[in-house]
């Protein structure tokens, strides 16, 4: 025993009896690796760590950031890029931004289509949506609904940028909805539509109702025409006042219809309520 120790640490003491820590491995901590900190690993790093990596940082994982995840950038997601959001190239954009759920105004109404011609229902229908909030907010999970029965859970429609338009629609088919440049397309079995005469659209999270609005028959006042917010009025209770909203003027698409799908509303010049 004693001569294999020494063939081991030559340099160690000679004296007989017992060898301490610090003449085994030469440190004067109180474990018996080389290096000179408490813990146990074979690492030189000052950590308490348990790992046995030579990282320099205080986490638990094994490589050479600060951060509690398993990868080597120093944000706190899972992948291997040093941006923050969760795809997988290392750019600062938000292309694959998963969105954070609304709360009430952040999403409002801002524009119906619910009587198109000629093109045909519902494949013709939409409505526009604008965030108001400076954040991607995700549309999954949202709930379409109005006063009576209908009912639609968005499903794959992902996000609506911060400051951004987005269409909901009968169809994304440019040749069946007017050219119209929907987002999303309501699933045409879904228990949902917008009604000639008077219907509602409620926008809800979990219980919270994000945004509604209300029209009635003649508003829009002809079919083919949206009807549309003024834009001093696009929150969540300003598009309750009729009198914000107006019959859409500027032709869009292949149809001949008039609106403003995806775009800025122009000022409503005559309110409906007043024509
Ligand atoms: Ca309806
Ligand atoms: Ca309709
Ligand atoms: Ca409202
Ligand atoms: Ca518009």
């Amino acid at each position: 025993m004693f001569l294999a120790l020494t063939a081991c640490f030559p340099k160690a003491s000679t004296d007989s009896g017992d060898l301490s820590d610090s003449q085994l491995d030469g440190d004067t901590d109180a474990d018996s690796d080389a290096d000179t900190d408490a813990d146990t690993d074979a690492d030189t790093d000052a950590d308490t760590d348990a790992d046995t990596d030579t990282d320099t940082d205080t986490d638990a994982d094994s490589d050479a950031d600060s951060d509690a995840d398993s990868d080597a950038d120093t944000d706190t997601d899972t992948d291997a890029d040093s941006d923050a959001d969760s795809d997988a190239d290392s750019d600062a954009d938000s292309d694959a931004d998963l969105g954070r759920a609304p709360t009430v105004g952040d999403l409002v109404i801002t524009e119906v289509m619910s009587n198109p011609h000629p093109d045909a229902e519902p494949a013709a229908e939409w409505f526009e949506i604008y965030n108001t909030s400076s954040d991607s907010i995700a549309l999954d999970g949202l709930v379409l609904s109005d006063m009576g029965a209908d009912s639609v859970a968005l499903s794959g429609a992902g996000v609506v940028a911060a400051g951004s338009y987005y269409v909901i629609g009968g169809s994304t088919d440019l040749a069946l909805n007017g050219g119209a440049p929907v987002s999303y397309a309501i699933p045409a079995d879904a228990a949902f539509d917008l009604a000639n005469d008077d219907d509602e659209i409620v926008i809800t999270s979990g219980s919270t109702v994000i945004d509604s609005m209300t029209w009635l028959d003649g508003q829009p006042s002809l079919k083919g025409r949206s009807w549309s917010v003024d834009p001093a009025s696009m929150t969540a209770s300003g598009n309750d006042d009729a009198t914000a909203w107006c019959d859409g003027t500027t032709v869009f698409g292949t149809s001949g219809m008039l609106g403003t799908p995806g775009a800025v509303n122009p000022a409503c010049t005559v309110s409906s309520t007043s024509r």
